[in-house]
This record gives structure tokens, sequence and C-alpha cells, in this order.
């Protein structure tokens, strides 16, 4: 509310502060086939004037999706990832990323697998992630 007033006030009311969310350069690890898991990788930008927040995921490759991040070399649950207005955050290996688990068969290099975000502002993207084998970052991936 202030800030949408301040807004309004500074550009003469022509802009409300909102986030404007922009995913690229998605992609999803190779699994060997004994493999149950896997996970996404991307760069969340917001060009807007306002923060937002991953709060969701899904995709059409496995069961469950949870959005994670990597500390020390675990994994844990985060509810939300924040995206601060101006700016971007990049999930990659050894960081945040999207939790494929439970995969409804291995996902082999080539395939594609279709993600939706769901942010709190800006409400579903969905992106085409392609299957990559993944550079670096695995061994700290699997150590749950
Ligand atoms: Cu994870």
């Amino acid at each position: 509310m202030r800030k949408a007033l301040i807004g309004s006030i500074l550009l003469t009311g022509l802009v409300f502060a909102q986030p404007k969310i922009e995913v690229k350069d998605a992609w999803v690890r190779e699994v060997p086939p004994t493999s149950k898991m896997s996970a996404a990788y991307m760069v969340i930008e917001n060009k807007g004037s306002e923060a937002d927040k991953l709060i969701d995921a899904n995709n059409n490759a496995s069961k469950i999706t949870e959005i994670h991040e990597t500390v020390e070399g675990k994994m844990r649950r985060v509810k939300a990832l924040e995206i601060p207005a101006g700016s971007k955050v990049e999930l990659k290996p050894g960081g945040y990323h999207i939790m494929l688990i439970n995969l409804n068969k291995p996902l082999k290099e080539g395939e594609k697998v279709e993600i939706t975000l769901k942010f709190e502002k800006s409400g579903e993207i969905k992106v085409e992630a392609p299957v990559k084998k993944g550079m670096g970052g695995m061994h700290h991936h699997h150590k749950h």
C-alpha cells in the first residue's frame, strides 16, 4: 500500500509497483536409471519494482516437486524463495534447486520437462526445461 502510494507519487501515477518475473536457462539433470530423483536449475529474474516469492512448483516428470537449497552439502526444503525487485536469483548445483522426487521414469538427455512455477504475486509461470548431463555438484547432490 505504502509502496504503491510512493510509486504513484514518484511516477506521477503511471506505474504501480509490481514484480515482473522472467525465467531463463532452465534445465534438468540427467540421472542414472536407478535414481528416483533429479533437480531442475534456472535463473529467475525480477525486472519489476516489487519483490516476489516463488512459493510452489510442479512438474510433469515426477510425483513430488519441492523447492530446495543446499547448505554445506546437505539439501533442505524451503517454503519460499524470495526474488527481490530488480535482481536475479540463480538456481544452480550446490545452491537453490527445484527437486523432482519420485520420477515417473528415468530422465535422459534430450528430453524435456515441463515445470510450473507458482509465484506469490505473479501467479503461475511455465517453463520447458531440457534434460542435460550435469557438470560437477553431483556429489553434493546425492548426499541426502
Ligand atoms: Cu534437493
